[in-house]
């Protein structure tokens, strides 16, 4: 059985979510966040030393990244499902968007999140950290001109992977001036299995509000 070590309202929901999509047998363990600090609680520690989340164990083995969960439940238990061949030219565009949630797009948002936490002093760097977020958040807009979905049209991992970034832009940013993106967030909200994971799981704040 996969067992997902969840962090309430972290990147973990999402693979919970892929786990729920793809009906498997899993188990959800929660944990809390430090009330003061937000961090993780050294328990996770002994899942994995960097004590982050998601962090998935299954037999002998233990995985993190949220790209690499996705890649792996898909491989191992996805049998086709939520990815394009391998092979396929839509396979590669699939992974270059797996990688980019937790790579490119999602560098700008946590820029934006330690330094708001920084007293004075780090106001020269806003305007950098402001225009790489507008420009990765123009990047995801346009790639969803005229479809639903990031790869062939078609509902992927990759749109799991990326849901995270824009459940979080509305917190730092309307999504006003990106349509296509909250239309996006608002279909991986709408889907079966996302639902029933927010239904049985409370810990998690960037769902539909
Ligand atoms: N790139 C990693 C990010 C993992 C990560 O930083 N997770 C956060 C939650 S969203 C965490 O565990 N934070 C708690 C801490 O750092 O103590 C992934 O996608 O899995």
């Amino acid at each position: 059985m996969i067992t997902v070590h969840h962090l309430e309202h972290s990147r973990s929901q999402r693979i919970i979510w892929l786990c729920q999509e793809l009906d498997l047998d899993y188990r959800v363990i929660s944990y809390k966040r430090d009330p003061k600090t937000s961090l993780a609680p050294v328990e996770l520690e002994k899942i994995h030393p960097l004590g982050k989340s998601p962090v998935i164990t299954d037999g002998q083995n233990t995985v993190i990244e949220s790209g690499a969960i996705i890649d792996y439940l898909l491989r191992n238990y996805g049998n086709g499902r939520l990815r394009p061949r391998t092979g396929s030219q839509e396979y590669d565009q699939y992974q270059q968007w797996l990688h980019y949630g937790e790579s490119g797009a999602i560098l700008p948002f946590m820029l934006k999140l330690y330094t708001s936490k920084l007293p004075a002093g780090t106001s020269a760097l806003q305007p950098r950290i402001d225009s790489e977020l507008a420009r990765h958040l123009s990047y995801l807009e346009s790639a969803l001109e005229d479809v639903d979905w990031f790869v062939g049209n078609k509902f992927s991992g990759a749109d799991i992977q990326l849901s995270f970034i824009a459940e979080i832009a509305p917190i730092l940013y309307s999504l006003h001036d990106y349509p296509n993106l909250a239309a996006f967030r608002d279909r991986c909200h709408n889907r079966e299995a996302y639902r029933y994971v927010l239904a049985n799981n409370n810990f998690y704040a960037y769902g539909p509000r």
